[in-house]
């Protein structure tokens, strides 16, 4: 056994841990939790890979806590490099969402950081680096706040964080994106690997960058983690897009599962077996073993992409096929057909909008540059006052779809292409090409937050503002 092979096997089991059942009285309870962001080993196609990660004394990755918990952390940054932590879909006072230079300052290699407010709302969440590129070098983990009904149920849970991996630096990533190509398109726009290049400006552009493999809790489905569960027992998957820039389908194969929370905010229950799941969203879907004991791989097909990644459910004594890391078709391109049918069981109170924000996404193809004017101005903030209902209409005039973060906030998904409805509380909504969705959340927790693409090289590229409030201190 190599020492990589062993050092991958040593992350697998701890993230394992971190998707177990950690019973109350093995943590410190209501103590600090330390989260070391540091340097790992991963494997990917037989070679090792140093990258960042997140994890606990105990190598736990991520942090699991329980309903009613204080969220208590102190972050070490044991890099050589400045960095931090955000806590993606958690509700923090503003000073304390790890957002470098907007909630506070960044942690300088060696420093730590402290946090400390209640764990709201509950549900499937993540943490990431806000800070530079370094999310593509994989500074993500998971972020759960088990719901106390899923606590009660005895359920079994697997978390899964998905991501991309190129062998290329992030900062040549980007660089590539922005170099100017003969007749006007960037290396943005060409298409590559099983890709055609497309130069009709006026057909969406699903994926600008051709990763070298996707990863599923560190892992390709050359050598996917295997998770032992009961013959025909029923399993909580909380998956995580945690991916720089590829959205993925959520693929059962010829199972259908139960979509229960998206965003970790609970749905009415929707049955199917292929579920979009677009950078940095997230969703809880409950699956039945099948009766016959057969083992169930859960996939997360790229978009435009052959490339896959996943995990496989294993009942006692299952045989566990080979699964192909390139699938026989590119996978779908990730839409809002599934956004439309699904409706929040906990829909915000009926009330009247008091502001409503035209926020235009914006792009072109020649430069790889990307805004987001509010109002019509680039550079501008939402301005809101505490108190309010909220609208952002977001439309996108550009051939990319661009899946939008609101930080601090839960915000309720409530028309696409002027169909109203009582869609899913979320913190990230997709906005596919050409398409207007409407979002509304109340301005509750006063401060500077980051509104923002999720896709991090449209981020770095410029689709990033702020929302503020007036005359909060
Ligand atoms: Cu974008």
């Amino acid at each position: 056994m190599t020492s990589s092979r062993r050092s991958l096997l040593v992350g697998a089991t701890a993230l394992a841990a971190a998707a177990a059942v950690v019973p109350r009285g093995a943590q410190a309870a209501g103590g600090q939790r330390i989260l070391r962001l540091q340097t790992r080993q991963i494997e990917v196609d037989g070679k090792a890979a140093t990258r960042y990660g997140v994890a606990q004394p105990s190598g736990a990755v991520g942090l699991t806590l329980d309903e009613g918990d204080t969220f208590d952390v102190r972050v070490e940054n044991t890099l050589k490099v400045t960095s931090g932590l955000h806590w993606h879909g958690l509700n923090p006072p503003w000073r304390q969402d790890g957002v470098p230079y907007i909630s506070g300052p960044p942690i300088a290699a060696g420093q730590s950081a402290a946090y400390k407010f209640p764990a709201l709302p509950v549900g499937t969440r993540w943490m990431h680096s806000h800070f530079g590129l370094q999310e593509q070098n994989l500074l993500a983990a998971p972020l759960i706040v088990r719901e106390t009904e899923a606590i009660r149920s005895g359920r079994q849970e697997v978390v899964v964080l998905f991501e991309d991996f190129s062998w290329t630096k992030p900062a040549t990533l980007l660089e590539r994106l922005r170099q100017p190509m003969a007749g006007g398109m960037t290396m943005g726009s060409m298409k590559m690997g099983d890709m055609k290049m497309s130069m009709d400006p006026a057909k969406p552009d699903l994926n600008d960058v051709d990763y070298d493999a996707y990863l599923a809790n560190d892992r390709t489905l050359a050598d996917p983690q295997v998770v032992d569960v009961e013959r025909g027992g029923e399993v909580r998957l909380r998956l995580i897009n945690g991916s720089a820039s590829s959205n993925f389908t959520i693929d059962l194969g010829a199972y259908e599962g139960t979509l229960l929370t998206v965003d970790g905010n609970p749905v009415e229950p929707l049955k199917a077996s292929l579920f979009p799941l677009a950078v940095a969203q997230r969703a809880d879907i409950l699956v039945r073993l099948p009766g016959d004991g057969q083992a169930m791989p859960v996939l997360a097909r790229g978009e435009g992409r052959t490339l896959q990644a996943g995990i496989v459910l294993r009942p006692p004594r299952a045989a566990v096929a080979r699964l192909a890391v390139e699938g026989a078709v590119p996978g779908p391109a990730v839409g809002l057909q599934q956004e439309i049918l699904l409706r929040a069981a906990r829909p915000l109170p009926a009330k009247k909008v008091d502001r409503s924000v035209p926020v235009d996404l914006a792009g072109t193809m020649t430069g790889y540059t990307w805004s987001m004017p509010v109002h019509g101005m680039t550079g501008a903030p939402v301005t809101v006052a505490q108190g309010e209902r909220v609208e952002l209409v977001m439309r996108n005039e550009t051939m990319m779809a661009h899946p939008m973060h609101l930080h601090g906030h839960s915000f309720q998904v409530t028309e696409i292409n002027d169909r109203k409805f009582s869609g899913a509380i979320r913190d990230t909504i997709l906005v596919p090409p050409r398409a207007t969705v409407k979002v509304v959340f109340d301005a509750d927790n006063p401060g500077i937050w980051a509104y923002h693409c999720h896709n991090l090289y449209h981020m770095a590229a410029g689709m990033f503002t702020t929302m503020v409030y007036r005359d909060f201190t």
